[in-house]
């Protein structure tokens, strides 16, 4: 009762998005009461809007264990940090304790995205699933994933800043002030590449190309982690496309090919295999959760393929390029090949948080029906991503 009292004060509040600039002047005067002081009340904020947001998925969803075990969590987490809601900052042992529940609340939620993909899988299982609940599903998982990236952000700030853990070179808290790109695409294309030659005995080169319009290596203020997230997850899909296209007959493939370009507004990573594309019809599958956590094919532990992509590699590798205003695409010629494009704000000040909200518009958003069809013809694309439609 009181926890639900709580619950909807906090949820009155907006989040507060931070920029990169923010984080880094945060990072290098911010004192560890500055940062308390901020995060008691930040973190109810941005928990409190996620919770309430989760009263508007579909109710079959919401009576799945998994889905129940998730929300559980989060209030778990809400409720130690409620602790902290009024007490004194005078007392150093407080600062400590409230660095200590952090690290316990990064470490109960570190399952998280694996416990709300079988929540999916058993909704599946027990139910048929309309076009409309998948919508909801999908703009849910999008919201609820982009919330926990933004609110692991904060605890790894704080906790590398002021916590007793080790603090990277160079670094503020996760955030590396000269991000060097080229390293962060060699290290990434390094490990997808070791599990290519583990699983196929063969691998793509990569072949990297600069366009730097005044001959400045490319660096950015950014989250190395996050990026490397991304270009692995990139590498994994692309260095299977090619070998599994080629064939492992052969061992010469056409490498992957890396364009990097440093423009004024934005930082282009674009990734170009001759894998053998994707048809136009399942490009938009790729950052479906629904479709994603498709039941496996069975196979033994030993024999899954290392690089087994389309799990929820793709979908939250576009909301980390996302959450500081960037983005992720895939554009792709069927019987050819495949682009997929990272953007990166260039400037520290243009990329601030992406954070959902939880207010009447995402409120209409889950009882707005998916799109009525207003053209004569039906697709076969249209039939196959919504084959259940019933509109
Ligand atoms: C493909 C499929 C894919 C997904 C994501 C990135 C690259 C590629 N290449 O053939």
């Amino acid at each position: 009762a009181l926890m639900e009292q709580r619950l909807d004060y906090y949820s009155q509040f907006n989040p507060s998005p931070l920029s990169m600039q923010q984080f880094t002047d945060f990072g290098e005067n911010a004192t560890n009461r500055d940062s308390f002081l901020f995060l008691r009340k930040e973190l109810p904020v941005r928990l409190a809007n996620i919770m309430k947001e989760f009263h508007l998925l579909p109710e079959k969803l919401l009576h799945m264990p998994s889905v129940c075990d998730v929300r559980d969590l989060y209030r778990m987490s809400f409720i130690d940090l409620l602790e902290f809601e009024d007490g004194s900052c005078s007392n150093s042992s407080i600062l400590d304790k409230f660095t200590d529940t952090l690290l316990k609340i990064r470490n109960r939620h570190k399952d998280v995205v694996m416990t709300m993909a079988q929540g999916v899988i058993e909704l599946k299982d027990a139910h048929s699933i309309n076009a409309n609940t998948e919508a909801n599903i999908q703009y849910f998982l999008d919201r609820f994933y982009m919330n926990r990236i933004s609110i692991r952000m904060l605890i790894n700030q704080h906790t590398i800043l002021f916590g007793d853990g080790v603090h990277a070179q160079n670094h503020i808290g996760c955030i590396d002030p000269h991000c060097d790109v080229v390293r962060v695409i060699e290290d990434a294309y390094a490990n997808a590449r070791f599990l290519c030659d583990q699983y196929y005995l063969a691998s793509p080169e990569l072949v990297i190309k600069y366009h730097n319009g005044d001959k400045t290596p490319a660096s950015v203020v950014y989250v190395p982690s996050h990026l490397y997230h991304m270009l692995f997850e990139l590498f994994k899909n692309s260095m299977r496309a090619v070998v599994e296209h080629y064939g492992t007959s052969t061992d010469v493939f056409p490498p992957v090919e890396v364009l990097l370009v440093m423009g004024h507004e934005d930082l282009t990573i674009k990734l170009s295999d001759l894998g053998g594309g994707i048809p136009r019809s399942q490009m938009d599958l790729l950052f479906n959760y629904m479709y994603s956590t498709a039941p496996q094919p069975a196979v033994s532990g030993l024999d899954t393929p290392p690089l087994a992509g389309y799990g929820y590699g793709l979908p939250l590798s576009r909301l980390y390029a996302r959450y500081f205003h960037g983005d992720l695409m895939l554009t792709s010629c069927e019987g050819y090949g495949t682009d997929a494009i990272i953007f990166l704000k260039a400037l520290s000040s243009e990329a601030n948080e992406l954070l959902p909200v939880y207010n009447k518009t995402c409120q209409r958003q889950y009882s707005t029906p998916v799109q009525t069809h207003d053209w004569s013809s039906q697709s076969h694309s249209a039939m196959f991503i919504r084959p259940f439609s019933t509109n």
